[in-house]
């Protein structure tokens, strides 16, 4: 079925409820689902789309828009509207304190690393809250874009007390492989989870468009002593992660 076919009106629009826009969205979006748009394909132009449907421009561009802030479809300048290859999702189980490496092996994927930032610097009043310093002392910061096979996956910023990590730049693939070896690595954690829609900058390292639905993680680590080793302040892209926890009913 080609696309002028699938978006035949006669089948969905007026069927459901809604408003029109919304009932558009819906078609293309089960479409993709479906894989009757497969990845990669284009979706015809705004005009196009307009004259099968009989449905306005404005309305035509809203349901785009839309499916763009979704993740599932991608503008590319000069070249028209297409079906974004969906990324593999990963499962992160909330109840065992693995690392971003550990977890992406664990799913046979490699992961590498851009730097944004990797040094000594003054804490901010964030990290010195956080982290318990004391006036005067400085923090060891490392902040990545992670991939994970070749996909950006998170944009994480860790901080940490510069006598658990004295030297950030050592880290070079995994930050918990670092802690190990000195007898750092935190042994629990406690994180929190928000759901976001991305900024602009966020969007563009994360490859995704601007607006798309993001997780902002915040993840305190303890030492076995209890005291705080790091702070990670993260944004994952909502389309590629599913965190899962268990519950057992307490007695
Ligand atoms: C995870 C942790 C992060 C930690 C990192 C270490 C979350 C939300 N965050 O991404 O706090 O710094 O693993 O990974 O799970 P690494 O050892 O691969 O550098």
């Amino acid at each position: 079925m080609n696309v002028a076919e699938y978006l035949d009106p006669d089948g969905w629009l007026g069927h459901s409820a809604g408003p029109r826009y919304v009932q558009l969205r819906r078609r293309l979006e089960r479409g993709i689902e479906s894989g009757d748009l497969p990845p990669d394909s284009s979706l015809p132009p705004e005009r196009e789309v307009a004259d099968i449907t009989g449905l306005s421009r404005v309305t035509v561009r809203k349901a785009i828009q839309e499916l763009v802030k979704l993740g599932l479809v991608e503008q590319r300048q000069g070249s028209g509207t297409f079906v974004r290859a969906p990324v593999a999702k990963v499962e992160q189980s909330l109840s065992h304190l693995t690392s971003f490496t550990e977890d992406m092996r664990r799913r046979g994927l490699d992961t590498t690393s851009k730097w944004i930032e990797r040094g000594v610097f003054m804490p901010s009043p964030e990290e010195v809250m956080a982290l318990g310093l004391s006036a005067g002392d400085s923090v060891s910061r490392i902040y990545r874009l992670r991939e994970a096979g070749g996909q950006p996956m998170a944009l994480e910023c860790a901080s940490l007390p510069i006598d658990i990590l004295p030297n950030p730049i050592e880290v070079t693939t995994s930050l918990y492989e670092v802690l190990e070896r000195s007898g750092n690595r935190p042994v629990r954690a406690v994180q929190k989870i928000s759901a976001i829609n991305l900024e602009p900058t966020e969007a563009d390292l994360l490859g995704v468009a601007e607006g798309t639905a993001g997780l902002r993680i915040q993840r305190t680590s303890y030492l076995d002593s209890g005291r705080v080793a790091e702070l990670t302040r993260s944004i994952y892209r909502g389309d590629a992660y599913d965190f899962v926890a268990e519950l057992r009913l307490s007695n």
